[in-house]
């Protein structure tokens, strides 16, 4: 045993010891957690989530399963995904209300249009609030959320070291020494470590995608040392626990459903090695053992209906198939279990990576410390860009762990959440969350994690139309076509408006989630995947052409009712509403061309693009938030954390800095508004920020909402916090220090465009640029050193960086490339599918 623990010592200390250049990327502390947002540490396999405590006396381990909801069609078979009210009702609403609105807004532009006075001042007003008739016709919009349900724990799991039960923290006196916790995100392992009564313990913990299971093994350096009892809490209260032959069965439902909706299974099987087990009161009891391993898997009988069956639930018990993951992994040895697990990971972590060259922890500071340190300017500069460093990768350790192929997507807490009752139900809310929660997807050479938001969408369409039909009229009143979803949704087809005044109202949000299909077969360039969601994309397009509204005042084509996401006013063509119209518009009729569609309905949507009324430019020198300038527009409105009427810039593509004059005035005016608005707002406000800073070009700004974030809304275990904890922010922040590496949005790739100061050496391996290329750099002084280009679809390869057409490109069999020059910096050449090329000075 001693000598085993000695080998393992050894192999641990490979990964911790690896050289000062390549820093092993770990979360560390010398305390266990008590606090399970701000302190437990985050395992998945996109199905299964857990959040390890790591107590001594008592362990404890929450768990979650991806499909563990409350609410929709379990709890009422009739659930309609949240509609209320007759059509005829709604549709005559709707008919009131835009007219009264554009009443409203005519009235607003005769009266209170903004203008210059004789000093050069802007003179502006606000719209004035709504009237009590106009909120009664909005109100009358509502959905009904009564069904809506919330993403919910499955239970804990408890390994403690008295035989008595539910001791879930450890006491105030501390009976060990030598105490260590670490989430190691370059392996997906989390490791605790300590000594008591002599004894040297360590416990490991991982959960396997391809074995579809969470994996504990405790063990000691002395023979006989492990005794422990193992059981199962749970905040349901739907349940049935029984235990024998040293397995914990757990078997319920949530409590709001029936007998006919979702039911959920767990199994925990524990492995001793020497010593004896025995079970009491549904607890196993290991008494004396060297090791233990405990095997944990699993399931719901939820599946994602993306037909008009609206049927989520399979027919099979869950249990059986709980019952044949754990029996297919009970006999293998623990070695064999880890390598399936490592190998899975590092299939996908290990093809992207980013280092600075003065990164290091140099005084081996754990990661509170690092934070503190980071807060106070108390670490060293190379101890900072470690954090930086591991904040980074953290973002895609989080995606490989909350989102894998065939599982649902990241929710507002990724896969983890706590209790009955997360915020915000834990759910997908549209109007920014869900989508930033992939951004990082892509360009870090992610994309097996990113059809989980892509069938989730595809999942939505079927109940997306009839909302579409129950809630939507064209102008003359006849039925539109295509499909829509509003800002909340669950896994349960909900797509009707919510019932918030300050937010229910965002019919944009199907549009802009058809910008992950086009992102998909952007990076990709997967003419199949295209063909199969273009569909998708094409109706929710074609419902902007038909739901669009003639402004009476200039003739243009404006979203009515239009709500700038959780700011309003309600209006007419707020600016985020018509910018995501205006791309989705713009990515079908591009893929309409790439796949070669003729058909009558790319005419309408080109007429109806060039009939949209366009963001643009206030009088005060800002990128409006509203069709008409408003006072608010120029004062910053309190700093308000939404800023999706710069969608255009950014996840948007249609102002690109530097790729054309216009494109360059909206680009400044979005820094005004950038500006007025401050850098403050929450976890994923800040997170959204240094995306538009890098797409501004300006890395030390993009840069100095990294440091905001990493200051005021990163928690202890590095969890972004709104707060409370919101993944976004953690997935956006990563997304955006890519930003600052590369970018591609505008059909071309631009190297280092916003590389901060404070990243003046370094290199990357690994990121995706669109057109399907794949980039390796490094870069000294801020300078480009060389740059390695796969191109995966022999796509034209056309880059962007300073003096560029000095550099010399080489394909990898030694043949020089001659680009085409484009000007001083940028070149364009042919590329041949699977070919290197490096480029060098
Ligand atoms: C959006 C945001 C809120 C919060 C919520 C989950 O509605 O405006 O700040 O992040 O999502």
């Amino acid at each position: 045993m001693k000598k085993y623990f000695l080998l393992l010592n050894i192999l641990l200390g490979a990964f911790y010891s690896n050289a000062q250049n390549a820093p092993v990327l770990k979360l560390q502390y010398h305390f266990p957690a008590t606090n399970w947002e701000k302190e437990a540490l985050p395992l998945g396999n996109g199905r299964i989530g857990a959040m390890v405590f790591g107590g001594v006396e008592s362990d404890m381990i929450q768990m979650n399963e991806h499909s563990l909801w409350s609410g929709g069609p379990g709890k009422n078979p009739n659930y309609n995904g949240g509609h209320a009210r007759t059509e005829e009702e709604v549709k005559q609403n709707l008919k009131n209300l835009r007219k009264a609105l554009q009443d409203k807004m005519t009235q607003f532009t005769n009266q209170n249009a903004a203008y210059i006075d004789a000093n050069g001042k802007v003179i502006a007003a606000d719209y004035p609030p709504e009237d009590a008739m106009l909120r009664d016709y909005i109100s009358a919009l509502m959905g009904d959320r009564t069904d809506f349900g919330s993403y919910q724990s499955l239970g804990n799991i408890h390994i403690t070291r008295s035989s008595t039960a539910a001791q879930v923290v450890d006491t105030a006196i501390r009976t060990y020494t030598n105490y260590h916790r670490e989430l190691d995100i370059e392996h997906a392992l989390s490791r605790v470590s300590y000594t008591q009564d002599g004894v040297n313990y360590l416990r490991e913990y991982f959960i396997s995608h391809p074995d579809n299971a969470l994996v504990i093994r405790l063990t000691a350096d002395q023979q006989g040392s492990l005794s422990r009892t193992i059981f199962i809490t749970t905040p349901q209260t739907e349940i049935n626990i029984s235990a024998e032959n040293g397995v914990i069965t757990m078997t319920g439902k949530p409590a709001d459903h029936k007998d006919t909706g979702l039911k959920f299974a767990q199994q925990i099987k524990v492995r001793p090695t020497g010593g004896m087990m025995r079970v009491e009161d549904n607890r196993i009891l290991v008494e004396n053992a060297d090791e233990i391993l405990i095997l944990l898997s699993a399931a719901t009988n939820y599946q994602q209906c993306k037909d008009n069956s609206f049927n989520y639930f399979y027919d099979h018990d869950p249990l059986i198939e709980v019952k044949g993951t754990i029996q297919k992994i009970a006999d293998k040895r623990y070695e064999e279990l880890l390598r399936n697990h490592i190998s899975d990971y590092e299939s996908l972590y290990n093809r992207m990576s980013f280092s600075l060259n003065d990164a290091y922890n140099t005084g081996n500071k754990t990661t509170d410390q690092l934070l503190t340190g980071y807060k106070n300017n108390t670490n060293t500069t190379a101890e900072n860009l470690y954090l930086e460093q591991v904040y980074y990768q953290f973002g895609r350790y989080l995606l490989i762990a909350s989102s894998r192929k065939n599982g649902l997507p990241a929710n507002l807490q990724g896969i983890w959440a706590n209790g009955l009752n997360p915020p915000w139900s834990a759910d997908y809310h549209t109007n920014i969350n869900v989508q930033m929660n992939y951004w990082l997807a892509e360009q870090t050479n992610l994309a097996e994690c990113h059809l989980p938001v892509i069938e989730y969408t595809k999942s939505l369409v079927p109940r997306g139309r009839y909302t579409a039909s129950h809630y939507y009229c064209k102008q003359d009143g006849s039925p539109v076509r295509g499909w829509v979803i509003h800002h909340e949704n669950n896994i349960w087809g909900n797509t009707a408006p919510s019932n918030w005044y300050e937010g229910f109202y965002f019919p944009a949000a199907a549009a802009w989630m058809c910008q992950d299909i086009w992102e998909y077969y952007n990076f990709n360039q997967d003419k199949t995947f295209l063909e199969e969601y273009f569909p998708i994309m094409l109706d929710a397009a074609l419902f902007w052409v038909d739901n669009l509204w003639l402004d009476s005042r200039d003739g243009t084509l404006v979203a009515n009712p239009s709500y700038s996401p959780e700011h309003g006013p309600y209006s007419l063509g707020a600016s985020c509403d018509q910018a995501i119209i205006a791309e989705l518009f713009d990515m079908a009729l591009k893929s309409a061309v790439i796949l070669n569609k003729n058909i009558p309905e790319i005419n309408e949507i080109v007429v109806a693009k060039n009939r949209l009324s366009g963001p643009k430019i206030g009088l005060a020198g800002q990128f409006m938030e509203w069709k008409d300038e408003l006072l608010l527009d120029i004062t910053g409105d309190n700093r308000h954390r939404h800023t999706n009427h710069l969608f255009w810039l950014h996840p948007g593509s249609q102002v690109v800095a530097g790729r054309s004059l216009q494109e360059n005035l909206y680009a400044e005016a979005m820094k005004k508004t950038l500006n007025t608005r401050g850098d403050g707002g929450t976890g994923w406000s800040k997170a959204w920020k240094i995306n538009f800073w890098a797409r501004l070009h300006d890395g030390n700004h993009s840069h100095k909402l990294l440091e905001e974030l990493l200051r005021e809304s990163t928690l202890t275990n590095l969890f972004d916090t709104h707060p409370p904890f919101q993944i976004d922010g953690n997935f956006g922040a990563t997304a955006g220090m890519t930003e600052m590496l590369v970018q591609s949005q505008g059909d071309y790739i631009e190297l280092f465009p916003a590389l901060p100061d404070k990243w003046k050496n370094g290199k990357f391996k690994g990121i995706k640029a669109r057109s399907n290329f794949e980039l390796s750099a490094d870069w000294t002084d801020k300078k480009l050193q060389s740059l390695e280009i796969i191109s995966h679809s022999g796509n034209v390869c056309k880059i962007k960086y300073e003096e560029i057409s000095n550099y010399k490109i080489m394909q990898q069999n030694g043949k020089v490339v001659t680009p085409e020059i484009i000007d001083k910096n940028m070149v364009a050449f042919k590329t041949d599918s699977g070919t290197i090329y490096t480029v060098t000075k």
